[in-house]
């Protein structure tokens, strides 16, 4: 228990120049931008992470540094509450002016009116716990951190080299250790253990599958997953590749889920043959979607919104078949997920489906007003939600007859195996293979669920795409006036033709989705839609050659 020193903080800050005439924002992933920018970002963030343990009785706060899927040269920084959501949003406006300040004295002004404005006191202690992916940037960027840890006296404790869910699950065992909610171990053992033993539970009796080939986008995933086979090899026969986080430029090179997602084909190098089962990771291990080739050799993706069609399709068998009622269960997507996901989880496995605003916190938020909510975006971010309602029951479930106690013996164990706090590539991954082995189905079968509509994501580089603001989650811009009439008519005469036009809460442009009967009409669409926005709201140089 000290006051702030703020004579020091101005010190330890002049180390850590704000560069100036950038603006930072807290976006939907915190802030994220070239990896040289970030340090003064990294430093205040730091700060901010103090200021709201100090908010919190001191509970112990998660600061991430990662930049996910983007290039090796950009780095991230975010924070993570107590139990392993979110930072709540009242404080990203914090963040953001924290990151503004342009001098010293500027930052120490904005520490203080954050104390004053959330009455926060600022002589209680403070506990923080950080980690960090493989990026090259991301010892400087914790050296910063650590800076300011030390500056304002808060206990630090360096998780080291981890992936982003690894990082919410042990902020959250942090904060739970000894009471009725406790998580698990805090440590990287106590959460490949947790893993393993929840796995083990679901596939012990069931006879194994092929190998699943892991592309881990050469980052952090790639020696998680290696650990990981050492507790769940004796029932998944598990082969990474791009598992190279030492040489310079390969992290989400040309590999990866966001490659894979985005560019509809396997990683080049992976030779994937008809037959063969293969999933790819993001550079910090919170996405996967996975991948096979059907018997002409065709690349067939199974994306998030399939994962969440299996996941729920599992779960609700498992529900009727334990008997357990009055546990409501539902799906959240947001605008991206393909229109045949929608009309698969609403008109066969009859489940509400909610859709929610791009951002994980969005679909956080929503899953949880279910007993059981599944939420997954179609680049393969998601996990599931357990209600304590629906903890419970399963917990005080008795089943009858053999099949009863294998259901609610089973729900209870997948209420362990899948991550809580966020989406996470390993235990999805986990996930989706104890349903395959338990159903005893290839990718193949999983994928006869429904066909994907063709769909295609274009960016649109503009001047300004703050001036793009939506409604009816995303779906519909309000201004600028008079452009969505316009997408209205252009997307009319095609035949389950469906478009939207939103602002990037991650990168400086605007995202055009288009999906429609045809690869054909959808592509046409697309570039339709993206010649449109380019043209009336700014385009900035020259205009592709694909816009239409
Ligand atoms: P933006 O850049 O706001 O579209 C992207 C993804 C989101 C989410 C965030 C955070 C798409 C179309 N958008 O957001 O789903 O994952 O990054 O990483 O995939
Ligand atoms: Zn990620």
């Amino acid at each position: 228990m000290a006051p702030i020193d703020y004579n020091k903080v101005k010190l330890v800050s002049a180390k850590h120049p704000k560069p100036p005439g950038v603006k930072f924002t807290y976006g939907t992933a915190g802030f994220r931008m070239k990896a040289e920018l970030l340090d003064s970002v990294t430093f205040r963030v730091g700060i901010l992470a103090s200021l709201r343990s100090k908010k919190l009785d001191s509970k112990t706060i998660g600061v991430m540094i990662t930049a996910s899927h983007n290039p090796e040269e950009d780095n991230g920084v975010k924070l993570v509450d107590p139990y392993g959501e979110m930072l709540e949003q009242s404080w990203e406006e914090h963040a953001t002016k924290l990151a503004n300040a342009e001098s010293d004295d500027d930052l120490v002004n904005v520490i203080q009116d954050i104390i004053v404005n959330t009455g926060l006191d600022g002589s209680k202690d403070s506990s923080v716990v950080y980690a960090r992916d493989t990026r090259p940037s991301g010892p400087a960027l914790v050296a910063a951190v650590e800076d300011a840890l030390k500056v304002l006296g808060a206990k630090a404790l360096d998780f080291g080299v981890k992936t982003t869910p690894e990082l919410h699950y042990v902020t959250r065992c942090l904060n739970t250790a000894g009471t009725k909610d406790a998580y698990g171990e805090p440590t990287e053992e106590g959460y490949f253990k947790k893993l393993g033993d929840a796995f083990r539970e679901l596939v012990e009796q069931k006879p194994h599958l092929s190998a699943l080939t892991v592309d881990a986008a050469n980052g952090v995933g790639a020696p998680k997953v290696r650990q990981l086979s050492e507790v769940v090899g004796k029932f998944i026969d598990l082969r990474v590749v791009n598992d190279d986080i030492y040489t310079k430029g390969k992290l989400n090179f040309q590999c990866g889920a966001d490659f894979v997602k985005t560019q509809q084909r396997a990683p080049p190098g992976m030779n994937l043959v008809s037959g063969m089962r293969a999933c790819s990771l993001d550079g910090d291990a919170d996405r996967i979607v996975y991948y096979y080739a059907d018997e002409d050799g065709k690349f067939r993706l199974l994306d998030g919104d399939k994962i969440a069609g299996l996941a729920a399709s599992f779960i609700i068998d498992l529900v009727r078949t334990a008997g357990i009622g009055d546990i409501k269960i539902g799906v959240v997507q947001t605008a991206y997920a393909n229109g045949s996901s929608t009309a698969y989880l609403t008109n066969v496995l009859k489940v509400p489906v909610s859709c929610v605003p791009t951002g994980v916190k969005h679909l956080h938020h929503e899953a949880e007003k279910y007993d059981v909510g599944v939420y997954f975006e179609a680049n393969g971010h998601g996990t599931v939600l357990f209600s304590s309602h629906a903890i419970n029951s399963i917990r005080s479930a008795k089943g009858g007859t053999p099949e009863q106690v294998t259901a609610i013996n089973q729900l209870s164990a997948l209420t362990n195996l899948i991550n809580q706090t966020v989406g996470d590539a390993i235990s999805d991954m986990l996930f989706v293979e104890s349903i395959l082995m338990n159903k005893q189905i290839t990718l193949r079968q999983w994928d006869e669920a429904y066909t994907d509509l063709p769909n295609r994501l274009v960016k649109v580089v503009v001047a300004d795409r703050h001036i793009f603001k939506t409604t009816d989650a995303e779906r519909k811009l309000v201004e600028p006036k008079g452009l969505q009439d316009k997408i209205n008519a252009i997307v009319a005469p095609y035949t389950e033709g469906r478009s939207f036009v939103r602002p990037s809460g991650t990168e400086d442009v605007v995202r055009v989705y288009a999906e429609a009967a045809t690869r054909q009409d959808c592509d046409e669409l697309a570039f339709k839609i993206a010649g449109l926005v380019f043209d009336e709201a700014g385009g900035v140089g020259e205009r592709p050659k694909e816009f239409l």
